[in-house]
This record gives structure tokens, C-alpha cells and sequence, in this order.
């Protein structure tokens, strides 16, 4: 499928660059295929340097839930760019945005902006052990919330996809001070509050786990994980870096009515530009320096191209159906495919929240790290390549998600099944 041009910059990528990408999973190695190299995207399309087209189904991995190049978000980029790029000072814009955040988002008071998912989820953590005066977090296996050193403990995202269990240069000390716990499992958190006694500052998780595949919470999960952090005094933190503005206009929050202490945010609240966010109550924010003692900066935080970008997108998703919109293609896809899959005798086990899901290649039930991992990989990666030489390009691991957007109308949804069909008949 990578034609000439993409195959000439790949190898000259793997001179220059470690693996030739800047993020692992976009090497595509765990499907066996080179990356096209992209040059262009429009609405639900994508095109790589050597012409060809796709039908996109990652959307640069979330923030895209308009499509790509969205006319009013360019224009609102372009004219904040004619104003001056960066300040490194406060802009009113960052006080809309703000504003808007707390206003949409339903848990939060408060909010601090900064460039990447990444950095909310580290400076989340370190304000929730600042406040609480404790050192250990709980996380979940395969959540994975960023690459900082105490977050790629039994991680998912690029670390599932690569099958690596830990990352050499995260000091033991680091790693000592984060418990990986079963996803939908409040016995084994209960216990570990058992056992740690006054020690944990934080249990933070991915309300809808998207980084080991799509998966759920078990009915009552999240009101549980709620309910032992009150008893225990620890924080909550909602990792709604990929749920955020996706599953709802105001999250996982919104949709299974549970409201963390803490809650992360990227991808779509960027509206395709690097920033984040992380916020929530606000007698915790005020701890945040200069407020309060726990420092975190960036010369780039609340960078007026991106507030300009995130701001028209949040603006754009709060007119009339447009969550119904999602939701009812996202279903369509999913359950049209799960269909082709079924006919076929393939074994499959799918599990959708909104505008998020995954076929994993097994026959399930998947809720947790352990039964994601019991998924033909091998299978998932024939029907990708199938897929991609057909035009449909969707996240190249079975521990990652499909990400349906505004974009994907009927013509889009036939389209992925046309090539489900033909793909499955290869099989
Ligand atoms: N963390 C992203 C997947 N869940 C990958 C980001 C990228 O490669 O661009």
C-alpha cells in the first residue's frame, strides 16, 4: 500500500528521527505495514504525499471530532495568528476559554491550561499529592495517561500495542509510587486501600478506557471508585483526555453522572492544536502556584492559536444534535461491522461508548487489560492492511480506538463497510 514517495521519506525518517515518527504507534509495526506519510486532510479525508486517499477513522487520535481543516477553526487560527503567535502573557482568550470549560465541563471550578495531555495528567498528580500531603497514586492496567515516569507502570496506548510491561529510565522510586490495579475491579481497590492506610493521594482513571481498546465500566465502577476515595480521602481524577467532549459535550462525567475531584482534558478541547487542560474543585486548584505552593508553568500554556482553535471547536459542538449525530453513526459503524464480523464466524467482542469503539479479535468478555490482551493480534492486523489497501485508514493496534467524528456522514459509514465486506472475504 505505501507507495514510493512515503517509502523514500521513511527511510530517510529512520535516519533522523528514532523509529522515524515521534510517537511510537504511528510506525505502524504492530500491523506489519509501512505509514503512509500525510500531506493533507479535508473533512473525513486524509491524503498521503503519494496521492492516495483515505477515509479517516483515527482523527489525529481524537482531537479531530469536526473533521479535519473545519473552515471556521482554520479561520479562527489564521486570524489569531495575524494577531501574534505567543505572549507568554494573560490573553482574554484564555479567560473565555476557561470560562467555557467550567461552564461545559460539569465538575470543574477551576482550570489551568497547558500544551498536552501529557502534562495535565503529571501536574493533575502532583497537585493531588501536594493536597493531600500522600505519595502513591492508583492507576488501572492498560489505562494510559501520558508518558510522564510514574504513569508507564502496566501502561496501555503505544506500551500495549509494543507489548512493553515497564520503560527502562523510570527510577524504581518513581515506579514504587504508582499501584496498578484491574480495571472494573473495586475488590482489589478496596483492598489496596486496605493495605496502604492513609497513603494513596490518588486513584486516577480513564472513565471510558481507551488506550487498551475501547472498555466500559461496569455498571457501578465509577460510582464505586467515587465512593472509596471519599472513605479513604484520597482524590478522583477522570483522565478525560479522549472521553472529553467525545462521549458527551461534557464528558464521561455527564454521561455516567459521577464527578471526579480532578478531571484531564486534550485532544478534542485543543481543537487540533497542542494545549490541555486539568482543573476541578476549587479549593484543590488554589493550591496551584501562584495561588498556592504547588508549581507548574509552561511558556506556551493557554497559546492563543490554540485557545483560538479550541475555542470555536467547543463553540461549534454545542449547537442542536450533534451528540445525537455522533451517536447515532458511531452505532451505525459499529454495529454495521459487527455484523460483516459475525457472518464471517470471526470471533469478535465489541464494546462502544459514543463516538468511541473497538472490535477486539477475541470472543470475550473484554473488561479489563488481561482479557484485551487474550485478542488475536495477528487477526486484528490482517483486516487493518485489508482495510488500508482499500482506502480506510483506522488505528493501526488493537489496543486503540475507532474515533467516529462529525465528518463520517452516511456516505462515510457505507463506505467502511463496502470494505469491511470485501476485506472479511480475503479471510
Ligand atoms: N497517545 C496516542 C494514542 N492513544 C498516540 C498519539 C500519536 O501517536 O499521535
Amino acid at each position: 500500500m505505501t507507495d514510493r514517495r512515503s517509502l523514500e521519506l521513511w527511510a530517510r525518517a529512520q535516519e533522523v528521527i528514532p523509529g522515524g515518527v515521534n510517537s511510537p504507534v504511528r510506525a505502524m509495526a504492530a500491523v506489519g505495514q509501512n505509514p503512509p506519510f500525510i500531506k493533507s486532510g479535508r473533512g473525513a479525508y486524509i491524503e498521503d504525499v503519494d496521492g492516495n486517499r483515505y477515509l479517516d477513522y483515527v482523527g489525529s487520535w481524537g482531537p479531530l471530532i469536526l473533521g479535519h481543516a473545519h473552515p471556521e477553526v482554520v479561520k479562527a487560527v489564521q486570524r489569531a495568528a495575524e494577531k501574534g503567535t505567543s505572549f507568554g502573557a494573560p490573553t482574554e482568550a484564555e479567560v473565555l476559554f476557561a470560562e467555557k470549560l467550567v461552564k461545559l465541563v460539569p465538575s470543574l471550578e477551576m482550570v489551568r491550561l497547558v500544551s498536552s495531555g501529557t502534562e495535565a495528567t503529571m501536574s493533575a498528580l502532583r497537585l493531588a499529592r501536594g493536597y493531600t500531603g500522600r505519595d502513591l497514586i492508583v492507576k488501572f492496567d492498560g489505562c494510559y495517561h501520558g508518558h510522564s515516569d510514574g504513569l508507564l507502570v502496566s501502561a496501555g496506548s503505544g506500551l500495549a500495542t509494543l507489548g512493553l510491561p515497564a520503560c527502562p529510565g523510570v527510577p524504581e522510586a518513581i515506579a514504587g509510587a504508582t499501584l496498578s490495579l484491574p480495571y472494573n475491579d473495586l475488590e482489589s481497590l478496596a483492598s489496596a486501600f486496605a493495605s496502604h492506610d492513609g497513603q494513596i493521594a490518588a486513584v486516577i482513571v480513564e472513565p471510558v478506557a481507551g488506550n487498551m481498546g475501547v472498555v466500559e465500566p461496569k455498571p457501578g465502577f465509577l460510582a464505586g471508585l467515587r465512593q472509596l476515595c471519599d472513605q479513604h480521602g484520597a482524590l478522583l481524577i477522570f483522565d478525560e483526555v479522549i472521553t472529553g467532549f467525545r462521549v458527551a459535550l461534557g464528558g464521561a462525567q455527564e454521561r455516567f453522572g459521577v464527578l471526579p475531584d480532578l478531571t484531564t482534558l486534550g485532544k478534542i478541547v485543543g481543537g487540533g492544536l497542542p494545549l490541555a487542560a486539568y482543573g476541578g474543585r476549587r479549593e484543590i486548584m488554589q493550591r496551584v502556584a501562584p495561588c498556592g505552593p504547588v508549581y507548574q508553568a509552561g511558556t506556551l500554556s493557554g497559546n492563543p492559536l490554540a485557545t483560538a482553535a479550541g475555542l470555536m471547536v467547543l463553540e461549534l459542538l454545542q449547537a442542536p444534535r450533534v451528540y445525537e449525530t455522533l451517536e447515532e453513526s458511531s452505532a451505525r459503524l459499529y454495529d454495521g461491522l459487527g455484523q460483516i464480523l459475525a457472518a464471517k464466524g470471526l470471533p469478535h467482542c465489541g464494546q462502544r461508548v459514543g463516538a468511541m469503539f473497538t472490535y477486539f479479535f477475541t470472543a470475550g468478555p473484554v473488561t479489563d487489560y488481561a482479557s484485551a490482551k487474550t485478542s488475536d493480534t495477528a487477526l486484528f492486523a490482517r483486516f487493518h492492511r485489508g482495510m488500508l489497501k482499500r482506502g480506510i485508514y483506522l488505528a493501526p493496534s488493537q489496543f486503540e480506538a475507532t474515533l467516529v467524528c462529525l465528518a463520517h456522514g452516511p456516505q462515510e459509514i457505507d463506505a467502511a463497510l463496502a470494505a469491511a465486506e470485501e476485506t472479511v472475504k480475503e479471510f
